[in-house]
């Protein structure tokens, strides 16, 4: 009998494929007495059981047939016109059903994006930090990527700037601009309507796609709303991906991606390659719950849900950590808090003593294209019960105290190089 070597065997697109390291934190954070701020998850409290309970009947008792056979590819018509109809009243963004494909998540929408679009020899754009599960879609396809640093602003444009005028001169040609201008993931910062507008300046300068994700957009706890790069997109430079992942419930797995058209279309033919149509039970209990106006009313309580989250984990930070070895900005909207730690702390190495602690964060390397952001952690608010967030703060500001101290010990120096000069 042989055994077969399937590692031999694998191809090297299979082989540049890594493990995400949010879901393998999910499986430890799944243990009961830890507490974890890792996944980005939205709080069961925000799921709108009963109303999706009505609909579900309803739909099997007037709709059973199209809600259960295979769909299009491109999606339930009525769900992709709710979602042109809601993009054009709340941002004014013009487009119709036609510019919408419903997706397998926006996750799906990320590497139908990266099959499309990148080649072994393309390089594209992200920020850096980024979203990790970004940089597992395209990574897969090999392209180099160049990251550009972020500040409390969001991306920083004149290194942007920069980098694309130089680049220009050497005849490099970048595929996108993958950039979450509002509420990042991981680093919780919103791009300011300036740079949005600067950014838009120059996609038509360097002739650049930007790929815009937006699952956070509708997040807002304080402060005003800021249009999304699509908005201000004049000229079909922008894809822009949405879910419902955050605001109705991650479970569905309806997501969409709004484009020009000659995009959509190419989406289309990749995607019935990949799994043929988006489950259609949910697409349409999702485009009943946009039809009967749940929506709105189903933000607002959510919103001031997160909002208090926020707020408790904001204080709590404030009230615990040691800001000798920590410091971070603290988030207007979306579901992260991103912290930056002394240069000589790891959040790598000091993971295991956080779980020791049973307490759980993701580590800031994991959103670098490259590997740094070290000292760096992401620590999610919507998920964990408030007097959780306080507690969890509380013992991971032990941690990082301890971490602190040691660190800075290790940098005195030594008794006999006192004594003796050496
Ligand atoms: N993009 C970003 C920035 C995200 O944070 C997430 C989810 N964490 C996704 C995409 C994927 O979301 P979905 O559940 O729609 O696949
Ligand atoms: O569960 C996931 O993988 C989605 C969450 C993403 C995140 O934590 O950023």
């Amino acid at each position: 009998m042989t055994v077969p070597h399937y590692e031999n065997l694998f191809s090297n697109r299979a082989n540049k494929m890594k493990a995400s390291v949010i879901r393998e934190l999910l499986k430890l954070t799944q243990k009961p007495d830890i507490i974890s701020f890792a996944g980005g998850l939205p709080n069961p409290l925000a799921f709108p059981v009963e109303k999706i309970e009505d609909i579900v009947v309803d739909i099997l008792k007037d709709e059973p047939t199209r809600a259960l056979q295979y769909g299009s590819t491109e999606g339930v018509p009525e769900l992709r016109e709710q979602i042109a109809i809601r993009l054009k009243k709340k941002w004014n963004i013009d487009g119709d059903a036609e510019n919408v494909l419903i997706t397998t998540g926006s996750q799906q929408g990320l590497d139908l994006l990266g099959r499309l679009f990148i080649g072994s020899a393309s390089t594209i754009i992200m920020e850096a930090p980024t979203y990790l599960g970004a940089l597992n879609a395209f990574n897969v396809y090999g392209p180099q990527v160049v990251s550009i640093p972020l500040d409390d602003d969001g991306i920083q444009v004149d290194i942007l700037q920069d980098y694309l005028k130089n680049a220009m001169k050497h005849n490099i040609y970048m595929k996108f601009l993958y950039t979450v201008p509002t509420f990042h993931n991981p680093a919780g910062v919103c791009m300011s309507l300036s740079r949005r507008k600067k950014i838009i300046d120059l996609a038509h300068e360097f002739d650049l796609i930007i790929v815009e994700d937006d699952p956070y957009g509708e997040l807002r706890y304080t402060g005003d709303a800021i249009p999304p790069l699509k908005a201000l997109d004049d000229g079909g430079r922008v894809i822009y991906l949405g879910t419902f992942s955050k605001t109705l419930a991650p479970g569905f797995r309806i997501a969409w991606t709004f484009g020009p058209k000659p995009v959509i279309d190419k989406m289309v033919i990749a995607k019935q390659a990949v799994d043929l149509c988006t489950p259609p039970f949910t697409q349409f209990v999702a485009k009943e719950y946009l039809k009967r106006g749940y929506i709105d009313q189903h933000l607002t309580k959510i919103i001031s849900l997160y909002g208090q989250k926020q707020r408790i984990m904001a204080k709590s930070m404030d009230e615990y950590m040691p800001k000798e070895y920590i410091r971070w900005p603290v988030p207007e909207g979306g579901m992260f808090l991103w912290a930056t730690l002394n240069e000589n702390i790891n959040t790598t190495d000091m993971f295991s003593d956080a779980i020791a602690q049973n307490v759980a964060y993701v580590i800031g390397s994991a959103f670098f294209a490259d590997g740094s952001g070290t000292n760096c952690m992401r620590l999610n608010f919507t998920h964990p019960a408030d007097d959780m967030i306080v507690e969890g703060v509380k013992r991971l500001a032990g941690v990082i105290g301890t971490w602190g101290k040691a660190k800075a010990r290790e940098q005195l120096p030594r008794e006999e190089e006192v004594i003796t000069g050496v």
